[in-house]
C-alpha cells in the first residue's frame, strides 16, 4: 500500500469535508451553468483527485483499488458531474496507458494526467458500435511512421475537455472482430481530429459528451499503446473491468446520498399527524434501500480487494456494475416516491439525481452486457 492507513483515513476525511463544504453547495450552480466552476477544478487538482489510480512514480497517489472505491463513494455523494470531470483520468482515460502502455508512453502522458494538466478520454463507442464494441469501424492504416485514422466516435465522455484520447481503431480491416483492433493515444491538437458540439443529455449537467471525428488524422506510430497491433480490444476490456468497479462505487455513493435525502424528508414531513418516517410503508422503502446499499458496498469492496490481489475480476466487476447501477435506480425511484409531489419538483435534489443516475445502467456496458459477461464467465469456468 503506497500510503499508510492513517494517512489514507485522513485523506478520506479531507474528501468528505470537500464534498460537504464545496461540492454539495455548488450542485445547483453546476446544473444551471452546465459547468464545473474553475475554483473547484483547481481544488480537485490540489487534492490529487486526478491521479488517484496513477502510480506514484508517474506523479499519482497510487491508491489500491480498495482505496480508490472508498474515495469514489465519498465523491459520489455529490452530483455525478463532479466525479465525471476527474474520473476519466482515474479510470478509462488513463488506464489503457497504465495497464498496457510502454514505459515511454507512461512517462510522456501519465504525469500530466495525474496532475490534471490534461484530461484523458476513452473513445470506443461509435454510431454503429455500442454494445457490440468489437464491430467498430474506425480505421488506423499504417503509412510509414504514422497511422492514418478515419472514422467517428460517439458519446465520448469529457471529449470537449480532453487533451488526449485513448482511441480504439481497426489496424487490420481484413479482420472483422476484436483481433483487428488496436489502441492509440491521440493528442487533441492532431490535425484531422475534430470534436463535435457537446450532446444535449437527460441529466448529469456539468458533465459533457461529444462526437470525435477523424479525417486522415496522422498519429505517430509511437502512440500505438504497447507498441503492438491487434491488442486494442483486450486493452479496452481490461480498462472496462476496472472502470466497472469504479462506476459501482459511484452508484453506491450516490445511492447513500439519495437515501439520506429521503430519510431527512421522511423525518420532517408530517401527514396524518406524524412524520411520514413513522409509517411502515415508508419504512419499507427506506429499509429496502439501506439493505441494497449495504449489499452493493460489500460487493464492491470484496471485488476491489480481489483485484488488488491480482486476480481476474471480469465477472465480479460485471456483477457489481449490474447490481449497483440497478440498485441506485431503485433507490432514486423510492426517494422520489417518499418525497411525493415534492420529489417531482426541481428544487429537491432527488429530482436531479433521479435523472442523473439513469446513465449508470447504460455507460461502461449496459446491464444486459453485464449479464452476458457474467454468464459467459460462469460457462467458461464450468468448462475449464
Ligand atoms: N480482459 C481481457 N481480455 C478480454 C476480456 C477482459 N475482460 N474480455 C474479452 N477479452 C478478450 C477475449 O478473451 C477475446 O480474446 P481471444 O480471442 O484471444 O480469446 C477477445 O477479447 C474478444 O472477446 P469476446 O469474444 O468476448 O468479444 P465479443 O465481441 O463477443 O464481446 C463484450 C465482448 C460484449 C463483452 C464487449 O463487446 C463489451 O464489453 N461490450 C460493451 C462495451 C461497453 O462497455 N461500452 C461502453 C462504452 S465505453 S464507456
Amino acid at each position: 500500500m503506497p500510503i499508510d492507513k492513517d494517512a489514507f483515513n485522513e485523506f478520506l476525511e479531507t474528501i468528505r469535508r470537500f464534498v460537504r463544504e464545496r461540492l454539495i453547495p455548488n450542485e445547483e450552480k453546476v446544473a444551471a451553468d452546465d459547468a464545473i466552476p474553475e475554483d473547484i477544478i483547481a481544488d480537485m487538482k490540489s487534492l490529487g483527485l486526478f491521479g488517484l489510480s496513477i502510480p506514484e512514480q508517474y506523479g499519482g497517489l497510487g491508491l489500491s483499488m480498495e482505496e480508490e472505491v472508498q474515495v469514489i463513494y465519498e465523491v459520489a455523494k455529490a452530483s455525478p458531474a463532479f466525479r465525471s470531470y476527474f474520473a476519466t483520468n482515474v479510470g478509462i482515460g488513463s488506464q489503457g496507458i497504465v495497464i498496457d502502455g510502454t514505459e515511454e508512453q507512461k512517462q510522456r502522458y501519465l504525469p500530466r494526467l495525474a496532475s490534471g494538466e490534461i484530461i484523458g478520454s476513452f473513445a470506443l463507442t461509435e454510431p454503429n458500435a455500442g454494445s457490440d464494441a468489437a464491430s467498430l469501424q474506425t480505421t488506423a492504416i499504417r503509412d510509414g511512421d504514422y497511422y492514418v485514422l478515419n472514422g467517428t466516435k460517439r458519446f465520448i465522455t469529457n471529449a470537449p475537455e480532453a487533451g488526449i484520447f485513448t482511441v480504439m481503431a481497426r489496424t487490420d480491416p481484413s479482420k472483422k472482430g476484436a483481433d483487428g483492433v488496436s489502441a492509440f493515444i491521440v493528442e487533441r491538437n492532431t490535425p484531422g481530429l475534430t470534436v463535435g458540439k457537446p450532446d444535449r443529455k437527460m441529466g448529469q449537467r456539468g458533465a459533457h459528451t461529444a462526437d470525435i471525428i477523424f479525417e486522415d488524422c496522422r498519429v505517430p506510430k509511437e502512440n500505438l499503446i504497447g507498441g503492438v497491433e491487434g491488442q486494442g480490444f483486450k486493452t479496452a476490456m481490461k480498462v472496462l473491468d476496472k472502470g466497472r468497479l469504479h462506476i459501482s462505487a459511484a452508484c453506491t455513493g450516490a445511492a447513500e446520498r439519495i437515501l439520506s435525502e429521503a430519510l431527512a424528508y421522511a423525518l420532517e414531513r408530517k401527514q396524518f399527524g406524524k412524520p411520514i418516517a413513522e409509517f411502515q410503508l415508508v419504512q419499507a422503502m427506506l429499509a429496502d434501500s439501506q439493505t441494497e446499499i449495504f449489499a452493493a458496498r460489500s460487493m464492491v469492496l470484496e471485488a476491489a480487494r480481489k483485484r488488488d490481489r491480482g486476480e481476474d475480476i471480469s465477472m465480479e466487476a460485471s456483477c457489481c456494475k449490474l447490481f449497483a447501477s440497478e440498485m441506485v435506480g431503485r433507490v432514486a425511484d423510492r426517494a422520489v416516491q417518499i418525497h411525493g409531489g415534492a420529489g417531482y419538483m426541481a428544487e429537491y435534489p432527488v429530482e436531479r439525481f433521479y435523472r442523473d443516475v439513469r446513465l449508470f445502467r447504460i455507460f461502461e456496458g449496459t446491464s444486459q452486457i453485464q449479464q452476458l459477461v457474467i454468464a459467459r464467465n460462469m460457462i467458461r469456468r464450468a468448462k475449464s
